[in-house]
């Protein structure tokens, strides 16, 4: 694995916590001290990517350690690596090679923040998928902001492929809902199309998550038929900063899935910039459902927030959270747009799982 790729780093200019463990940390030296910390980082560190459950990158068995944040050590944790301040808990960050009920359930209950397998798509689908997105995904694909108990749609420098959900909350004429309805199918149909003879990586995944999750793990149905799930988004280089600047998060309405208890993502890379480009996601507890339809956005969220936790994506990973703790994309650089396709994952109070975008 690429040292650089995997990068999980705390955001730099903030806090350096109590510096109980402050040691130098390199990525081939063991921790010194007996700490329950230090075995804990041997097993999990996710740092720079090189070790993970204590084992070499490739060779990953995929067992995880159940986590709980009750017994967070974030306090405790800072590492300096390099010039880059390393303070949250290694175990809010997991890699698997395996979707297992066991490893969901951590993500699902949020004792984790962030679950990433890495190289789940193969680099034959990556290319063949980016290649397909990059030539037919030019619409904008704007976030609904929630201003004043309405719901404003606004553009953050990503492109689609795909017509999504959201385009129903500003329109009352029940148009985009029938379009987003009738185009369900067929656009997972074409992106299926444009991997053969692979699986597309949500094919696999919707699989492997049905047969993973001992309950019901299907595609979302509303008003009786079938959603979309698995949506192509483009960002161009050149507007790569309006991801940064203010962290945002996503909770469909209640109207659309009243069963909806939590929403994660799953995002599949298909291309990466070679600098930047990282999912920052801040491990304070999710938004609640009932807080969240009248929640707006503090004007400069990001500097009332704690310390970010940032996740580099490669080509192929797959990289999965609960959308609601504030998340962003960072500011990216290189020749190389940022593609990737996407869902959402409903998760009810019965542990059903749906998906939809
Ligand atoms: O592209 C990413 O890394 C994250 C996208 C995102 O905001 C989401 O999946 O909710
Ligand atoms: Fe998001």
């Amino acid at each position: 694995m690429d040292i650089n790729r995997s990068d999980v780093m705390m955001e730099k200019s903030k806090h350096l916590v109590s510096g109980t463990h402050q040691n130098g940390f390199d990525h081939h030296q063991e921790l010194n001290g007996s700490s329950e910390f230090s075995t804990s980082l041997k097993r999990q560190q996710l740092v720079n990517g090189n070790y993970i459950n204590g084992h070499e990158p490739g060779v990953v068995n995929g067992n995880h350690v159940p986590s709980s944040t009750s017994d967070s050590q974030i306090d405790e944790t800072s590492l300096k690596r390099d010039e880059v301040q390393l303070s949250y808990d290694p175990k809010l960050v997991i890699e698997t090679t395996e979707l297992t009920a066991d490893i969901l359930k951590d993500l699902f209950d949020d004792k984790i923040c962030v679950l990433c397998v890495r190289n789940y798509v193969p680099r034959e689908v990556c290319e063949k998928l980016d290649i397909f997105l990059q030539e037919k995904g030019s619409e904008p694909y704007t976030h609904e902001i929630r201003k004043d108990g309405k719901v404003d749609l606004e553009y953050f420098g990503v492109n689609r492929y795909g017509f999504p959900l959201n385009s129903i909350y500003t329109d009352d004429t029940g148009k985009n809902l029938e379009k987003y309805l009738s185009l369900a199918l067929p656009t997972i149909r074409s992106i299926r199309k444009a991997a053969a003879p692979y699986l597309t990586p949500i094919d696999k995944f919707r699989v492997e998550l049905d047969e993973a999750w001992p309950n019901k793990a299907n595609v979302a149905i509303l008003n009786g038929r079938k959603t979309f799930c698995g949506i192509g988004r483009i960002m161009p280089t050149s507007l790569s900063e309006l991801s940064e600047v203010q962290p945002h998060f996503d909770a469909v309405p209640t109207s659309c899935f009243p069963n909806i208890h939590k929403q994660f993502t799953a995002n599949f890379y298909l291309n990466v910039p070679d600098q930047g480009g990282e999912l920052e996601i801040w491990n304070i507890p999710p938004l609640d459902i009932s807080e969240i339809e009248s929640f707006k956005i503090p004007e400069d969220w990001r500097s009332t927030l704690p310390a970010s936790m940032k996740v580099k994506p490669g080509q192929g990973d797959l990289v999965f959270f609960n959308t609601r703790r504030p998340h962003a994309i960072t500011k990216f650089h290189g020749q190389n747009p940022r593609v990737s396709i996407q869902t959402f994952i409903g998760y009810t109070k019965e542990e059903e799982i749906f998906l939809w975008v």
